[in-house]
């Protein structure tokens, strides 16, 4: 791909230490109406287990949080109880505005100082100067800076914090048993933006943070075609955190992006990619346990292994359970998606198992596309 937007080091040259180091995704926060039911279904249908919690019973008479994990994979989800502060403001004018959805993308980084100056340095909006909380648990470093639409990434530095969250968290008992866990990390964290937007924001990761463009993308001889989607992923220098950024393209059909738009009210993260080592019990779980995803065609499955070859799962297996595969010159991967998670158009997730690719199931964009048209009609909004 023609790459201006970024320099790698030059051959021959002593390779720069990476000028914004990160240690990986911290967590995924979501502003929502009803944080107790919300943590129920990422309880019981995603099989996450409840470590800590913030709400009136430990002093916070403002908000309430329900912190969650699945292996290395975070999320928060905070429902307002009685605005009282900017944040409590902020937190009920973005679910009134965009419904539930996601209002922090957080990063965990070294020297949350050292990064939240070196982004307002190189043209980020700060949101929340470096400050510092502890308890007895140690201390944490955080700092804000804006990205697309109402979402932000809050640098956290972990000063050897061994709370089961943030000072103003207690330990929480899990919702409800836990069985086998259904992921174990975030893959990538999909934002979607307006039209003719995608490279500013591409910009925007690169000067930032200075993260790195990788290979996958899709142009406009895709989005014309079928997609009604333009997209480029940036990623951090060990690759662990991974955002494709996605704009609505003029194609044929109205754009999923636009549904997006229209419904979320503005710009904002459409997908979290979650990693599982075992993507067949993990959608038989979800499946079981009511998610629903996105149907794909036999057909698909037809011809299958004419082009994607041997894969760990029988082609019967994926068929059943309508997981896709693609394959490239590294590996492949299995990928499944869920119809949006909440009754506007809006967030959804991805299931995926990486067998050495590193893509992001390019060769599915055509049956996954039309998939998501078939949603699009089925909602009236194509
Ligand atoms: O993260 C990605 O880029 C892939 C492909 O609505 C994708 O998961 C892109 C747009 C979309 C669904 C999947
Ligand atoms: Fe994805």
């Amino acid at each position: 791909m023609a790459d201006t937007m970024h320099t790698q080091p030059t051959p021959g040259t002593a390779r720069q230490a990476d000028p914004f180091p990160v240690k990986g995704m911290d967590a995924v926060v979501f502003a929502v109406g009803n944080a107790k039911q919300a943590a129920h279904y990422y309880a019981t249908a995603f099989g996450m287990t409840r470590v800590a919690y913030s709400g009136p019973e430990n002093g916070s008479r403002e908000t309430a949080s329900y912190v969650l994990e699945s292996g290395g994979a975070r999320f928060v989800f905070t429902s307002v109880i009685k605005p009282v502060s900017d944040w409590g403001r902020f937190l009920a004018d973005h679910v009134a505005a965009h419904g539930d959805g996601v209002v922090d993308l957080a990063v965990e980084v070294p020297d949350a100082r050292a990064a939240y100056a070196y982004a307002t340095a190189h043209g980020a909006t700060g949101i929340e100067e470096p400050y510092e909380t502890r308890d007895e648990h140690g201390t944490v470093v955080r700092a804000a800076i804006a990205t697309y639409g109402e979402t932000r990434h809050t640098l956290v530095e972990r000063r050897d914090y061994t709370g089961p969250y943030l000072p103003g968290y207690v330990a929480a008992e899990p919702l409800v048993a836990t069985g086998p866990r259904r992921f174990q990390a975030i893959d990538h964290c999909v934002g979607n933006v307006e039209l003719g937007k995608m490279n500013e924001w591409v910009a925007f990761y690169n000067n930032v943070m200075g993260f790195t463009n990788m290979k996958e993308f899709v142009g406009d001889d895709i989005a014309t075609e079928y997609s009604a989607l333009m997209s480029k992923v940036v990623a951090d220098g060990t690759r662990k955190v991974k955002f494709p950024l996605n704009e609505p393209a003029i194609a044929k059909k109205k754009s999923q992006i636009d549904e997006y738009l229209e419904f979320y009210g503005g710009p904002g993260v459409q997908h979290i990619a979650l990693a599982t080592n075992d993507i067949v019990a993990t959608v038989r779980a979800m499946r079981e346990a009511g998610v629903e995803f996105l149907d794909t065609p036999d057909s698909y499955y037809d011809t299958l292994g004419e082009w994607a070859g041997e894969t760990r799962v029988p082609v019967e297996t994926l068929r059943e359970l309508k997981i896709l595969v693609d394959r490239d010159e590294d590996g492949y991967l299995l990928q499944i998606f869920t119809k949006p998670v909440q009754d506007k158009p809006t967030v959804f997730f991805e299931m995926i198992e990486r067998h050495g690719s590193m893509g992001f199931g390019k060769g599915n964009f055509k049956a996954l596309f039309e998939a998501i048209e078939r949603e699009q009609e089925r909602r009236g909004n194509l």
